[in-house]
């Protein structure tokens, strides 16, 4: 039985499996992933992660650079410890990790709403395929004791063997670096302009530039916010919305904050659904998200061969129960 009387108007609960926790990733099949293969021309690899400490000044307070320091046991440290005979030495450490403060997955318990799934009239906190906060997604606020996704953590994605057929479409070129909401008609056009395959079981990347003013302004060592912010998709149109529906995609992935333009949640009369694209993607379709992932030197040699697709293999972090993972993603072409 479905966990669920009622699903979301949109959304794909249900048609992979009553108890799926991976959504879309279901359409990287054995085949999809041996064509993705086909794409490695050159045998050249590009790691699109920011070093896990950038930015060092959040985006958020409750996202912060990692925290290292040595493992410790009764005898203090564990770095540069000398073995009895004093000729060898080890080191181990640990690590306070914000999984989402840098390049990023969101697992698909990392966004859920208010919806009345039991068809009691009802609404509950729900995530995709009607996971419940609460019984599946512990910690809900004013509760207390463990904090973790007993269903939909970053586990199930990092054994769905993230491998698959990356494209990208390079928005900077396209629209430059201004602030943009990209709409279905924006992505298409410039999808068209770069001619951009895209096929079912691929990972949209969308190269913003937001990349490089992040590594700027961590040269510079400023701490000013940024004021640019380059392109973003804009959830405020029902036809990309459709468009990412009827794509196939299993995930999309940008070196930008969000994926989604933030605008209209800074509004003073922000809109009900406060961010469109996570919604549909992470509850309604269960397409995963990649934030902040670097992807300038992969944007830029694609884009003086005229190419657009590579192999990409980007599995989590494989963290029982967690809701989101650093991850070290790699393209090869
Ligand atoms: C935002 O920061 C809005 O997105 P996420 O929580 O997915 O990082």
């Amino acid at each position: 039985m479905p966990r669920w009387v009622n699903r979301p108007e949109g959304s794909n609960w249900g048609d992979f499996a009553e108890d799926d926790q991976i959504g879309r990733m279901n359409l990287l099949t054995p085949e999809r992933r041996r064509a993705a293969m086909a794409e490695v021309q050159d045998g050249i690899a590009f790691t699109l992660s920011l070093p896990l400490n950038v930015p060092s000044i959040p985006f958020a307070p409750f996202r912060q650079p990692p925290q290292l320091s040595a493992a410790c046991d009764e005898e203090g440290g564990m770095f540069n410890r000398l073995d009895p005979d004093g000729q060898e030495t080890t080191c181990d450490d640990r690590v306070l990790l914000y999984t989402q403060h840098s390049t990023q997955w969101d697992a698909l318990s990392h966004r859920g709403r208010a919806f009345d799934a039991d068809g009691d009239g009802v609404a509950e906190l729900v995530y995709y395929n009607g996971f419940r906060a609460g019984d599946d997604v512990s910690g809900p606020v004013g509760q207390t004791g463990a904090t973790c996704a007993h269903a939909l953590g970053i586990e199930t994605l990092a054994t769905a063997g993230v491998q698959g057929r990356g494209v990208m479409v390079n928005l900077k070129a396209a629209y430059g670096i201004e602030s943009r909401a990209v709409t279905r008609d924006d992505l298409l056009r410039a999808m068209d302009a770069q001619r951009v395959e895209l096929r079912p079981g691929d990972f949209l990347l969308l190269y913003t530039g937001f990349d490089r003013l992040v590594l700027d302004r961590e040269a510079r060592g400023d701490d000013t916010p940024l004021t640019l912010a380059g392109c973003a998709l804009d959830g405020s149109d029902e036809s990309l919305l459709q468009w990412i529906t009827d794509s196939d995609i299993v995930a999309i992935c940008s070196d930008n904050v969000a994926i989604e333009a933030l605008g209209a949640i800074l509004s003073p009369e922000p809109p009900p659904i406060r961010l469109p694209i996570h919604d549909l993607c992470l509850f309604r379709q269960g397409i995963f998200l990649g934030e902040l992932w670097y992807l300038e030197e992969l944007a830029a040699w694609l884009g003086e061969r005229q190419r657009h697709a590579f192999l990409l293999t980007a599995p989590p972090l494989r963290l029982p129960g967690s809701v989101g993972s650093p991850v070290t993603p790699v393209a090869t072409v």
